[in-house]
């Protein structure tokens, strides 16, 4: 029986992946289904807070070492700049670039380089929000001394 022996799809996403919830494993699991691979770029703590203007909650090796372990992923590695994209996609060589919608239409100019997939974000959870309702249940928990 003739075998389809076609190369592994290498599918490529990146984040930073802060406080890591369900938004991210969703995000993670679909770009997964899109290939044989998946190889995902972790944001520095430099390039997260330059992003995000504040610091991330967990440090780049406690974000990589999180990704890392889950069984959709196949390799971490460092993503030092948004302007490096293509860079990372030729080194990787991947086939095709998943992203959440928050970004749709931002890396379309990469379509010359891989397919580039939007995927539909997750309701409800964001790394921004948890942060918020943190520390608005601290300072309640400081105002009644509790
Ligand atoms: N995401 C999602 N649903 C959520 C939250 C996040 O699908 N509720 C997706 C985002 O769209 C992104 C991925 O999870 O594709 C990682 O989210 P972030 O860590 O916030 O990543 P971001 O800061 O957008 O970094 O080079 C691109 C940037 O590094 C992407």
């Amino acid at each position: 029986v003739a075998r389809c022996s076609r190369e592994p799809r290498r599918v490529i996403t990146f984040g930073t992946f802060d406080l890591f919830h369900l938004g991210h494993l969703r995000l993670l699991q679909r770009a997964r289904q899109l290939g044989d691979r998946l190889l995902v770029g972790v944001s520095s703590d430099e390039l997260s807070t330059r992003k995000k203007l504040s610091n991330p909650v967990f440090a780049e090796f406690e974000r990589m070492s999180i990704v890392r372990e889950l069984r959709c992923v196949d390799e971490v590695f460092k993503e030092d700049s948004l302007e490096l994209k293509e860079y990372y996609i030729l080194h990787h060589k991947a086939d095709v670039l998943v992203m959440g919608s928050d970004w749709s239409g931002r890396f379309d100019h990469i379509r010359s380089l891989c397919e580039v997939v939007y995927l539909p974000r997750t309701p409800g959870i964001s790394t921004s929000e948890i942060r918020m309702k943190l520390s608005t249940a601290m300072e309640r928990q400081q105002q009644n001394g509790t």
